[in-house]
């Protein structure tokens, strides 16, 4: 009897692990991903971008996101303007003043549908004429 319920319960347990296993993949990997930036990641350009876009593969949460871009000194040079594009969500940017030759580090910080904070930063850099 004891031998059976045992035998009950490990059956019970193992297809709870496989369903946990079956279930847990698509919310892991359910967070918002950069799929494509303009500059590119560790570009080298010519010309001062106009702007940072950053396009996720869903959605991103309009609150508390944020997009900063900071010189090779660390200082902050974006306009301080981030948007997000109201018929795709998944597309945020923000504005630049016309900027010297450096290389440049951008760091996003967005809140996926899912509300896993999902952040990351990237270089891109303006060469000499
Ligand atoms: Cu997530």
């Amino acid at each position: 009897m004891i031998l059976r319920v045992s035998n009950f319960l490990i059956t019970a347990v193992s297809h709870l692990i496989v369903l946990t296993f079956l279930i847990w993949p698509t919310s892991i990997l359910a967070h918002a991903v950069v799929v494509k930036s303009s500059p590119e990641k560790d570009s080298s350009i010519s010309q001062s971008p106009k702007q940072v876009d950053i396009w996720f593969n869903e959605r991103v949460m309009s609150k508390h996101k944020s997009l900063a871009v900071t010189d090779s000194t660390g200082k902050r040079v974006d306009n301080k303007d981030i948007k997000q594009e109201m018929l795709d969500q998944s597309h945020i940017f923000t504005t630049l003043p016309e900027l010297p030759p450096d290389t440049y580090t951008v760091r996003y910080r967005v809140i996926s549908a899912d509300t896993h904070v999902v952040s990351g930063k990237f270089s891109f850099t303006i060469q000499k004429p």
